[in-house]
């Protein structure tokens, strides 16, 4: 198997008795294409799972699975129940039948009794972003070139595109921007448009709509106007008519996704204007074809200096948006990062969630694992996620979390309905077969998925569910790998950058493996301020004051070091070297302990995967098992770095003396050589004894 079929496999049940009366004649009342698509789902999965022969049919009596549509149901909803006649999967739309149909299957794969329920999604917006560059790359993708673009075009064959779609769809993803943030100048040609029509073509069935980014200089590079000021009115016009061109080609066009004002992208402020004279002009132009605009909240300036001790990076989404609040159309949503920075290990919550008390927010998670192994390490992202949506943010005083917020409830509209919200994920796959690179990943995927449907759904409901249907049902199998996706992130962190430091990666470039001082002394604002006297960004009042960006209580939380929690001690306060946490070890010694403790804990995956070889198939054993050896070795360079930098600057050796004194260690450099030489490496705590053979 090469993962192509992702968690859609539908492999042979050995155990099928639950699934024994299930009738055989499947009778769709819905012959339009997603209604088609459904019950074409529903035959092949079962037919292949239960090893009988499902058919569809337009009409019939008896035992039978009936598709249908009811209009009574709420926006995207489906109803399973049995009937006197059988068992009926109702969905409010046809593409509320086909979630109906998934859920279905799901529930098969994974071996539950089919019990009668309702299920609806909570939030609208649950998009897929990709950020695809029309040459054929793809931005922050770690799984091969794009599958929509190549040369410069939209690709001639879009059948993986088809097939992603229907990937998407199986966790209830509705929409789908193909193309990167950074987005070329010419998106909006005329030729692009009708390309772009084709990818909304091999969507539809699958209830996908297209997204795409648009650069805000548009009106100039493409419509050759000598402005792109978002006030004046031919910038207006001109995005009108562009709107209504685009909605003559794709009628179900989802709308626009906006990074501006950062970067080095153009923006609205070369015009002394807000973000929202920006988003509100391309909003009107969608609204009456109900498109809707996501504003990224991602604005800030990357020219910061360093020696400005309240210079910050954490504070620029309150301090760009919130004048703006309560004045954006009512189509546009700001499409927030889950943290302040930039996809880290982990960094707090970000503010901006509760500083928007009047306007429409969504939430920005990063599948594409960027700052987290970029995929050919193991890291279960829903264990981030959800510990940022279970955040409660006190807005107002009240039990606000994260999820609460970006399903519209907490800011309700002015009628009380729930404000237009929800999620995003950067996903960025590719076109090896099975579209992330590590097979692991793929739980994150599913993982959002389900996140976005139902926030509340437990960790490990999503963990034992991918398994089985990824990996199958084995008891050896599903117990091995929901354990180590449960552990995975906590894992990566600890070897990574505990105590909320951020990633300490690379930060200049790529983003993967040790790069500690990259991130400081340069405008990018990622610092952690690693010091000799000590470590961490002061972020209180006497700080950068970014802590008083928050309700008054969490505010006061994290002005406090004692209350603000060992995990985001560091993204809040500087502290000695030697500060206590609350494990009473000291800083130092605690991120030696957790750093040995979470390589070890990578390097046991590998036998711990070993131990399931004659229970998956041979060819995603052996993929995995190399990943996970390549894991167990590179945890140890991020050990060995972090944990000599940290030696090297606090002063304070290792009280188990381990670092820098590497048993059984044989470093390249101390081998006979012919035809090589020794250099020095820079950063030198990138390479063990700061040498590496050239
Ligand atoms: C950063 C990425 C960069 C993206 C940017 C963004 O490194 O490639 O363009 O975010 O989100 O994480 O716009």
């Amino acid at each position: 198997e090469d993962g192509a079929a992702a968690w859609l496999r539908y492999a042979p049940l050995t155990d099928s008795k639950l699934y024994a009366t299930l009738p055989t004649r499947i009778v769709s009342m819905d012959n339009s294409p997603t209604g088609s698509a459904a019950a074409e789902e529903l035959r092949r999965g079962l037919t292949s799972m239960l090893g009988r022969n499902f058919v569809v049919s337009n009409a019939g009596t008896g035992a039978i699975i009936v598709l249908s549509s009811n209009a009574l149901l709420p926006r995207e909803t489906y109803r399973i129940r049995r009937g006197m006649d059988g068992l009926h999967i109702e969905g409010s739309s046809a593409a509320a039948e086909l979630y109906g149909v998934f859920h279905f299957l799901e529930r098969v794969a994974s071996q539950k009794p089919i019990v009668n329920e309702t299920q609806s999604p909570a939030a609208q917006i649950r998009w897929s972003d990709e950020w695809d560059n029309m040459d054929g790359t793809v931005e922050r993708g770690y799984a091969g070139p794009s599958i929509f673009f190549e040369n410069g075009h939209v690709k001639q064959d879009l059948t993986r595109a088809g097939e992603y779609a229907r990937l998407l769809a199986s966790v209830g993803i509705n929409g789908c921007n193909v193309n990167n943030v950074n987005a070329n100048l010419q998106t909006l040609s005329e030729q692009n448009l009708r390309d772009f029509a084709r990818v909304a073509e091999v969507f539809r069935p699958w209830g996908v709509k297209l997204a795409l980014s648009v650069d805000l200089t548009s009106p100039q590079v493409v419509g050759g106007l000598d402005t792109f000021d978002p006030l004046d009115p031919k910038v207006a016009a001109w995005w009108q008519s562009k709107v209504d061109e685009i909605y003559k080609l794709i009628p179900d066009f989802a709308g626009f996704t906006v990074k501006a004002d950062s970067e080095g992208r153009k923006g609205p402020s070369q015009y002394g204007r807000m973000p929202a004279d920006a988003a509100n002009v391309l909003a009107r132009a969608l609204k009456p074809h109900g498109g809707v605009v996501l504003y990224r909240g991602f604005v800030y300036n990357n020219h910061l200096d360093w020696n400005d001790k309240k210079a910050d990076r954490a504070r620029a989404g309150v301090d760009n948006f919130v004048k703006n609040d309560g004045t954006f159309e009512s189509n546009v949503v700001i499409q927030i990062k889950e943290g302040p920075i930039d996809f880290q290990a982990r960094e707090a919550v970000s503010p901006l969630f509760s500083a928007l008390k009047k306007s429409n927010v969504a939430i920005e998670l990063q599948t594409a694992q960027e700052y987290t192994g970029q995929q050919r390490h193991m890291v279960f992202l829903p264990s981030m996620w959800k510990w940022v949506l279970d955040t409660d943010l006190r807005a107002n005083g009240k039990t606000t979390p994260v999820k609460q917020i970006v399903t519209g409830h907490t800011f309700p509209n002015a009628d009380g309905s729930p404000r237009l919200s929800g999620f995003v994920s950067v996903t960025n796959v590719g076109s090896e077969a099975n579209w992330l690179h590590h097979p692991m990943a793929l739980a994150n995927l599913y993982g959002f998925g389900k996140l976005a449907w139902n926030p509340d759904t437990p960790l490990s409901q999503i963990t034992d569910t991918w398994t089985r249907m990824t990996w199958g049902n084995d008891p050896l199998v599903v117990g091995t790998i929901t354990s180590m996706l449960g552990k995975s992130w906590g894992v990566y962190e600890g070897y990574t950058g505990p105590n909320g430091m951020g990633t300490l990666t690379n930060i200049l470039g790529y983003h993967f493996g040790p790069g500690i001082e990259s991130a400081e002394r340069n405008g990018w604002g990622q610092w952690f301020r690693g010091e000799k006297d000590g470590i961490g960004m002061d972020r209180t009042s006497h700080g950068t004051g970014y802590a008083q960006q928050y309700a008054p209580e969490l505010a006061a939380k994290y002005e406090n070091p004692a209350a603000t929690g060992d995990d985001l001690l560091l993204f809040f306060h500087h502290v000695p070297y030697d500060y206590k946490l609350h494990n009473s070890k000291t800083l130092v010694q605690s991120i030696y302990d957790t750093h040995y403790a979470s390589a070890l804990a990578a390097a046991e995956y590998v036998p711990q995967w070993s131990a399931l070889k004659d229970k998956v198939d041979a060819d995603r054993y052996a993929q995995t098992l190399k990943l996970f050896q390549f894991q167990a070795g590179h945890a140890l360079v991020w050990r060995d770095a972090i944990n000599n930098w940290f030696q090297r600057i606090s002063g304070i050796a290792d009280a188990l003396g381990r670092v820098g004194h590497d048993k059984g260690r044989v470093e390249a450099e101390a081998s006979q050589l012919t035809g090589f030489e020794i250099i020095d490496v820079n950063p030198w705590e990138t390479a063990s004894g700061g040498k590496a053979v050239n």
